[in-house]
């Protein structure tokens, strides 16, 4: 990394509301020198200082600022249109190595088990409703998994989402084993001939590897009574975390095969870079994203949508 980036990516001097593609324009990059020059040295550090500042991370900032460097050099790059269109192109075709299957798992023979995993406060459990929303207007029948036995309050919080949404619950104990927990809702589901199971876990920190372990063994124990089972194991983050939400990923991935990323409050950023850096560091796909606080307000991840959006 060079200490230019290092630099750069420490210096976060930009409004959390302004736009990505505002910011980039801002400053030399769309001034008329560089129009009639063509995109310079200084322009490219200025869009390497945007991308950085909006949590795209280092790898995909340098991916991004040397496609715009060689196609610049083609004398292709002359307009702002021209450079706008051709970074919302790369941006779609660099989320795309992710993964194209943004679409929720759904298991050979129901149920299909997903679990949602992330650390302290990023949106799980309302992601859990949210998702079972969805599910059960598309016609699924979902059953809830109240499998965070430490938070206190966390079964009532499931419990209560339960009952607003009118779908059916497992909880365990407080205290519990959520390993348990899981295990007892797939049995359940397969019981009634549930389509889903939707299962909540505790918030761990990913530097707590007792913690971390306890998650893997949620999933290991799911697969105990379904084969296959997780079939979907969903790490959600919150953007406004910036790039602490990559090394969160990085952690999580390590500890359990996660198949998805939901990326919970980007109506909380303008830096929603983060999804770019997640999905492309880990190779997993974006699925999902929450915009709001409503049991509605998650929305399937469109890669052309989001470019579209980010360069506003
Ligand atoms: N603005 C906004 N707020 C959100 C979003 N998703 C969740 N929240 C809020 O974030 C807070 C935490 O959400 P939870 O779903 O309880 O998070 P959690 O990951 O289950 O938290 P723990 O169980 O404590 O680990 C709540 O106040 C949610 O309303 C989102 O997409 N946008
Ligand atoms: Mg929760």
């Amino acid at each position: 990394m060079s200490q230019r980036i290092e630099r750069r990516e420490a210096d976060r001097t930009f409004g959390p509301r302004k736009g990505l593609w505002q910011r980039i324009k801002d400053v030399a990059l769309m001034d008329v020198a560089v129009l009639v020059k063509g995109i310079d040295a200084v322009a490219i550090e200025t869009l390497e200082e945007r991308l950085l500042a909006a949590d795209f991370g280092v790898p995909a900032t340098l991916h991004l600022t040397a496609a715009v460097e060689t196609e610049a050099k083609k004398g292709k790059l002359r307009t702002e249109r021209e450079l706008k269109d051709f970074l919302k192109t790369r941006l779609v075709e660099l989320l795309g190595e992710a993964g194209s299957n943004l679409e929720l798992a759904r298991a050979p023979e129901p149920p299909t088990v997903v679990l949602l995993v992330g650390v302290n406060g990023v949106g799980k459990t309302t992601t859990l409703a949210r998702l079972a929303r969805r599910l059960e207007r598309r016609g699924e029948s979902v059953l809830l998994a109240a499998a965070d036995t430490f938070r206190a309050g966390a079964i009532e919080q499931v419990k209560a989402w339960a009952a607003r949404l009118d779908v059916p619950v497992v909880a365990g104990q407080a205290g519990g084993d959520p390993a348990a927990v899981v295990y007892d809702a797939v049995d359940a589901a397969i019981g009634r001939g549930a389509t889903y199971v939707l299962a909540d876990t505790a918030g761990r920190l990913h530097t707590q590897s007792d913690l971390m372990a306890e998650v893997a063994k949620v999933a290991t124990v799911a697969g105990k009574r379904l084969e296959g089972a997780p079939h979907e194991t969903l790490l959600c983050l919150d953007a406004t975390t910036g790039q602490n939400a990559l090394v969160q990923a990085r952690t999580f991935a390590a500890a359990l095969p996660i198949t998805g990323l939901v990326v919970c409050k980007l109506d909380g950023t303008a830096r929603g870079g983060v999804v770019v850096a997640v999905s492309r560091e880990l190779g997993v796909p974006v699925k999902f994203v929450g915009l709001g606080e409503g049991p509605d307000d998650l929305e399937a991840f469109d890669p052309a949508a989001f470019a579209e959006g980010l360069l506003r």
